[in-house]
């Protein structure tokens, strides 16, 4: 007689059970539509400093220059000017000021803004000594400030 054993193992599995950080996983459905933070250049270009450059020490007077990027700088139509045309722009340099919001009208007049209504990109500006703030601003056919387009810098102006 051949005896078979048949020893049956029976394995006990505890279950065990991991406490892990039940951290919520955002579903991959709440991603941000298409409009990105870059977004907001996009179509709309740049403007900025050629020289000086933000946190620069300059001689007096300051040798300005501006650059753009995508827009198209343009001297201001001559004549009563009712609308604008599309893409195009001029510069505004803001002395110790910021950015006009979006859409309002450049302020006129020395010493707060200059208007570069002929489409010039440079200017000799005699500035008083010390620290400063200057802002390139576009501007439309209207002189109103151009999304995206404005770029704050800090010079200072050496004795
Ligand atoms: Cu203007």
């Amino acid at each position: 007689m051949i005896t078979r054993v048949v020893i049956a193992v029976l394995a006990v599995t505890s279950a065990v059970v991991v406490a892990g950080c039940n951290r919520a996983n955002a579903p991959a459905e709440n991603a941000a539509p298409a409009a990105a933070a870059d977004a907001s250049h996009a179509g709309h270009g740049r403007v900025f400093f050629v020289s000086p450059k933000n946190g620069e020490t300059v001689k007096n007077p300051v040798q300005f220059e501006f650059g753009s990027e995508t827009i198209t700088i343009a001297a201001v139509p001559q004549g009563d000017v009712k609308e604008t045309r599309p893409g195009m722009a001029h510069y505004h340099l803001g002395i110790d000021t910021g950015c006009t919001p979006v859409g309002e009208v450049i302020p006129r007049g020395v010493p707060t803004w200059v208007h570069f209504g002929t489409g010039s990109n440079k200017i000799e500006y005699p500035g008083t000594p010390g620290a400063h703030k200057f802002s390139l601003q576009a501007g439309d056919d209207l002189h109103r400030a151009i999304d995206g387009l404005c770029e704050t810098i800090e010079v200072t102006i050496a004795e």
